[in-house]
């Protein structure tokens, strides 16, 4: 990507995670994304905790967690949330039905969970995300390494075509301990119908298709903001 097309993807990061962050409200539970995006969100809150906003941070992963504890966001765990007044996170593709693929971080999991306890959840974007049918991106997948061979031949069946994931030339390992495959299934035309499929396989943790998992989501284009929302 050209440092140009670079730029215009933060400032337009930044425009729609600070859109999404005028959406909280004092003594929110607030899900705290992954990437990027969500990191601009995660800023942007800071500043208006030092100001005075009271609210509680959830963290979508262990980098998430340092950067809002850094930033002096009060945090409550996970594993301990019984509910998420708003979150507000990144996403690799979204579709006008709202569908995402989510995960290219390896935050999926943790993401999901935030997502499925939050009231309201806001996805927000630069412009290069929005396509018409999720699938260029491969779609993240979450795997507990001793089922790992099984989950392959599974995700075969489904006509997947799997790649373990490296980073910096190891076995990529998520912080839930586990491995991320990429797995490209074409163009996807029912991702409703493949998330389902997913969900049945055993040893796969979660993967990175969330279908009816967002209830708007905020996209910065040139200089406009869009919203998406059902
Ligand atoms: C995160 O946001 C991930 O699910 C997704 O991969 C990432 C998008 O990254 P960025 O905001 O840096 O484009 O939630």
């Amino acid at each position: 990507m050209s440092v140009n097309k670079q730029n215009q993807s933060e400032i337009e990061k930044e425009a729609a995670a600070k859109t999404a962050v005028s959406f909280v409200r004092d003594n929110d539970i607030v899900g705290l994304g992954t990437g990027s995006t969500a990191k601009f969100a995660i800023e942007e809150l800071a500043k208006l905790v030092n100001n005075g906003l009271k609210i509680i941070g959830v963290a979508s992963s262990i980098k998430t967690e340092e950067l809002a504890v850094s930033l002096g966001i009060p945090m409550q765990e996970l594993g301990k949330t019984s509910h998420i007044d708003i979150s507000i996170d990144g996403a690799d593709e979204f579709s006008e039905t709202l569908d995402l693929i989510k995960g290219g971080g390896g935050a999926l999991f943790r993401e999901k969970i935030v997502a499925s306890l939050s009231k309201n959840r806001i996805i927000v974007t630069d412009s290069s995300k929005k396509v018409e049918k999720l699938g260029a991106f491969k779609v993240p997948i979450e795997v507990i390494p001793t089922a790992y061979q099984y989950v392959v031949n599974e995700l075969e069946k489904l006509n997947g075509i799997v790649n373990l994931r490296y980073k910096e030339g190891k076995i990529f390992i998520s912080d839930n301990n586990n491995y991320i495959v990429d797995v490209d299934f074409g163009l996807i035309d029912k991702p409703q119908k493949l998330s389902e499929s997913l969900n049945q396989i055993d040893g796969l943790l979660a993967h990175g298709l969330f279908v009816s998992l967002t209830s708007k989501i905020i996209m910065a284009k040139d200089g406009q903001l869009f919203t998406f929302s059902k």
